[in-house]
């Protein structure tokens, strides 16, 4: 018998509610940071967790499963086998080879190509619908392989690419001003990690354009410092691999905001990785870097051409064929 009661006319559930799934590929710091925080937003009726190794695996989802008295309902699910992931609506995307001491960066890239082709193909067949988010580094190369793999349309597979970095740049513009980071806008653009761009003359503080304002004023150290500022967003990650191993926190948060942007049809603009062939003179190839898309229900929903300097537009050009020219050594 069964706990309640049947009620006699209980109504139908409504056909139009959706069931929500969220899948994650890696429960690693950045999957189950990731996890953890999209636990916590009420947004997925269902998250499966996906690993290669079962006793990590299972152990991850005990410990989130524990929590269901203090969370929003979401039946938690995990296994090494794909079909958990069956009918999902997002896809993420965080395994990852780790780099051996003395291992080259091709190399270690390599090996996670490799990766990518025993994840890819499984998640496309049970989810043909999803939309592929890109976690793992180097990120733009690998949304790149995840996109030829999935044979999804590029609207369907997006990089978190510089989201992290952008939410770094903010963070510190905040703390310099001393204002709520809620309140600065600040992107960073291109390739995410060492080669970045900062979009200077976007940068504004409570509606305040920044740059435009100090130059009025003749402040013009500011803008050393906000060069100081990009950086520091720079060598952050660095120093926090250095001081703790790995990072997750901010990764979790920037990728679940993500998230509920795309399953909620936020469509609010965020810089991820994205297909960026034919913007800002990018067309020597098929490479993805991160511009400022906006994201809804359909993956990207579009591209904001935003005005940059010439100065920006060589360096993103000079990423992109950075990327190409590794892509062509992977000979993919
Ligand atoms: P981690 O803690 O080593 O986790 C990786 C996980 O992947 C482990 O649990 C592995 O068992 C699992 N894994 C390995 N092979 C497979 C496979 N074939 N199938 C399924 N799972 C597998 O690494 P961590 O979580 O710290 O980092 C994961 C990735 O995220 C790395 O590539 C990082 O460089 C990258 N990051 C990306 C960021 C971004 O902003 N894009 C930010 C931080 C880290």
């Amino acid at each position: 018998g069964s706990f309640f009661a049947p009620i006699q006319q209980a109504a139908p559930p409504s056909p139009t509610k959706r069931h929500i799934k969220i899948s994650i590929v890696g429960a690693g710091n950045v999957g189950m940071a990731i996890a953890q925080t999209l636990l916590t937003q009420d947004l997925a009726d269902e998250l499966a967790l996906v690993d290669a190794l079962p006793d990590k695996l299972r152990g991850e989802m005990l410990d989130l499963q524990h929590a269901a008295a203090f969370l929003p309902r979401t039946k938690i699910v995990a296994s090494t086998d794909y079909s958990v992931t069956t009918a999902s609506d997002l896809c993420i995307v965080t395994a990852g080879a780790r780099q051996i001491s003395g291992e080259s960066r091709l190399n270690l890239l390599q090996r996670n190509v490799s990766l990518f082709k025993k994840i890819i193909p499984p998640l496309v067949q049970y989810s043909p619908d999803a939309i592929l988010m890109i976690v793992s580094n180097p990120v733009d190369v690998l949304t790149y392989i995840a996109w030829k793999l999935s044979g999804f349309p590029s609207n369907r597979v997006i990089g978190s690419g510089t989201n992290l970095d952008s939410s770094r740049f903010r963070f510190l513009i905040a703390d310099h001003l001393d204002v709520n980071a809620q309140d600065v806008q600040a992107y960073i653009i291109g390739e995410h990690g060492d080669s970045s761009v900062a979009l200077w003359s976007s940068i504004s503080v409570g509606g305040v354009p920044i740059l435009s304002f100090l130059e009025k004023r003749q402040i013009a150290y500011e803008k050393e410092t906000l060069v100081k500022i990009h950086k520091e967003v720079i060598n952050c990650a660095y120093e926090v691999i250095q001081l703790k191993g790995y990072t997750s926190w901010a990764v979790g948060y920037s990728v679940a905001n993500l998230a509920w942007s795309i399953l909620r049809d936020q469509r609010r603009i965020h810089p991820v990785s994205v297909l960026a062939k034919g913007f800002h003179d990018i067309d020597d190839g098929e490479v993805f870097l991160s511009l400022p898309a906006q994201l809804g229900r359909g993956g990207v929903l579009g591209v904001i051409n935003v005005p940059i300097s010439d100065e920006e537009a060589d360096h993103l050009r000079r990423s992109a064929k950075t990327i190409l020219e590794v892509q062509e050594q992977l000979g993919v």
